[in-house]
């Protein structure tokens, strides 16, 4: 069994798509074992986006994962990360497949059509080891 981290973005927030996106990922058979609404900083994003800070569009990036708060979620699945990209689509709203969810309910606008898509998944298992310890204390994770 493997574990991802998503979060649900400010475009997923204030459009109320979140119920939709989870029911998505439970119709996929995933168990939620984390979850929680939470307001991103501009270090625990300096953190989470490491990989970009060097590029001229980090700043639109931080602003808008600030806008709203975000619903943060640990799930759980057999191959869970390379599955839940799938379902998620790439990065470019305007490039995902048919029926992923970033190309369901991600903007096409151009200029937020890779900012404003949905969700973030984890892209590693490395990586999501260290993002469920980013966002998510031992206790507030469940078996059951
Ligand atoms: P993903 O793994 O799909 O979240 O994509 P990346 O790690 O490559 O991108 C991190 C964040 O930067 C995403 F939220 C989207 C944003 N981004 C842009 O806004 N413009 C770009 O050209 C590339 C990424």
């Amino acid at each position: 069994m493997e574990r991802t981290l998503i979060l649900l973005k400010p475009d997923a927030v204030s459009q109320k798509l979140c119920g939709k996106v989870i029911a998505r990922f439970e119709e996929a058979g995933f168990t939620i074992r984390g979850c929680k609404m939470t307001q991103l900083t501009p270090e625990i994003l300096a953190e989470h986006y490491a990989h970009i800070a060097k590029f001229p569009f980090y700043p639109d990036v931080e602003e808008f994962m600030k806008s709203t708060p975000v619903i943060a979620l640990v799930l759980e699945g057999e191959g869970i990360i390379e599955k839940m990209r799938g379902m998620l689509g790439v990065t470019d709203c305007l490039q995902a497949p048919p029926g992923t969810i970033r190309e369901q309910w991600g903007s096409k606008e151009e200029g937020k059509n890779k900012m404003c898509n949905i969700a973030h998944a984890s892209d590693s298992a490395e990586a999501a080891e260290v993002e469920i310890k980013r966002f998510f204390a031992s206790e507030e994770l469940f078996d059951y």
